[in-house]
């Protein structure tokens, strides 16, 4: 049996959130009754990842599995889960998904004061050559009175009271922030609880690893190519970078945020906003990044500066160490 010492004193996630909570004057636990209740639509998303392959929920919507029951898509999955347990928090008044085109208005019985915009499973493309995936989320202060509307959901980065993200990898990770540093937990299937792995996580003022995906490079603007050929041809005679690219962002931001670097997903002449969505992917890691001590440009401004103005809106996204996302947007001067 497993002799390692147990910790009778476990920092666990949940633990952690009600802490914070005790500290924040005037807290109702309305948000701390939120975050715990993502994690247990986490908890949940990470148990039918990790089963997926035996429980037929790979595939297409629509198939049947062993039982002849219908199989519902990991990310439809995914997504009921968090939408379940968030409304059942009493603590949303509305929530986008990119799974749902529209804003998703809580029932008035179990309404809230907050507001989360989700990606309930990042990189599903990935589920079948079982890359890692994740989940992301940030969460705001609705402005609105009375009925929800997009409104509520088309705030600027910069009003985010919470974001995080969830990593199925070799792993389950949960990287979570309020706005006091980032903290990194790790899921133990053993006693199903988050437990608090790495404290105020810093990112390296500069890293070794530029990680976007070059398949792209015949429609890139030529600023991204410049400056990816003075990664691979330094003229100052220094070490060429690595390249790493999952096509999954949580995990490539993941990487990132553990090993320090750049990670880019620009825009492109077939995708001139680029493919990734302002509201729940770009928004949420780029609070992370900055609590972290890392940037985050869409290569013209600040990723939190921007005013949203769709819920699905697209933007342009470089994020990392702050040594290299300048360097980057040395590049982007020189061709402006
Ligand atoms: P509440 O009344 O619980 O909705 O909290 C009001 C405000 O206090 C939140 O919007 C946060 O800014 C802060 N707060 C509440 N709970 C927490 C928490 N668990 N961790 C960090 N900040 C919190
Ligand atoms: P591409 C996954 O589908 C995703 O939304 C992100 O997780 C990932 O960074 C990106 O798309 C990968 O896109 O065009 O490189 O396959």
């Amino acid at each position: 049996s497993d002799q390692s010492a147990f910790d009778t004193d476990v920092w666990t996630l949940t633990r952690f959130v009600i802490e914070t909570g005790r500290q924040a004057k005037g807290a109702t636990g309305e948000l701390t009754q939120l975050i715990n209740s993502m994690l247990t639509a986490i908890k949940a998303i990470s148990s039918a990842v990790r089963k997926a392959g035996l429980a037929h929920l790979h595939g297409l919507a629509g198939s049947v599995n062993v039982t002849g029951d219908d199989v519902k898509k990991l990310d439809v999955l995914s997504n009921d889960l968090v939408i379940n347990m968030l409304q059942a928090s009493y603590s949303t008044c509305c929530m986008v998904s990119e799974e749902n085109k529209e804003l998703i208005v809580t029932p008035k019985d179990k309404r809230g004061k907050y507001v989360v915009c989700f990606d309930p499973l990042d990189g599903s493309s990935n589920i079948d050559c079982l890359a890692p995936i994740g989940t992301i989320f940030g969460i705001y202060k609705r402005v609105s009175e009375g009925e929800p509307t997009d409104k509520d959901a088309l705030q600027q980065g910069n009003n985010i009271v919470c974001a995080g993200y969830a990593l199925y990898g070799s792993a389950t990770l949960v990287a979570l922030s309020t706005g006091s540093g980032l903290n990194f937990f790790s899921l133990d299937p053993a006693i199903g609880e988050f437990i608090l792995t790495d404290r105020n996580v810093r990112i390296k003022q500069k890293g070794k690893i530029y990680s976007l995906n070059e398949g792209y490079a015949k429609y890139f603007h030529p600023s991204i190519n410049e400056y990816l050929k003075h990664k691979k041809y330094p003229e100052d005679g220094s070490s060429p970078y690595g390249a790493r690219y999952v096509g999954s962002m949580v995990s490539d931001v993941h990487r990132t945020l553990a090993y320090g670097g750049i990670f880019m997903y620009p825009a492109n002449e077939k995708s001139p906003k680029g493919k990734l969505r302002l509201l729940y992917e770009c928004n949420p890691i780029a609070f992370l990044m900055e609590q972290a001590g890392g940037l985050a440009t869409t290569g013209t401004q600040r990723v939190l500066d921007v005013q949203p103005e769709a819920l699905h809106q697209r933007v342009p996204f470089v994020v990392g160490s702050p040594d290299d996302v300048n360097e980057y947007l040395t590049f982007v001067q020189k061709f402006q």
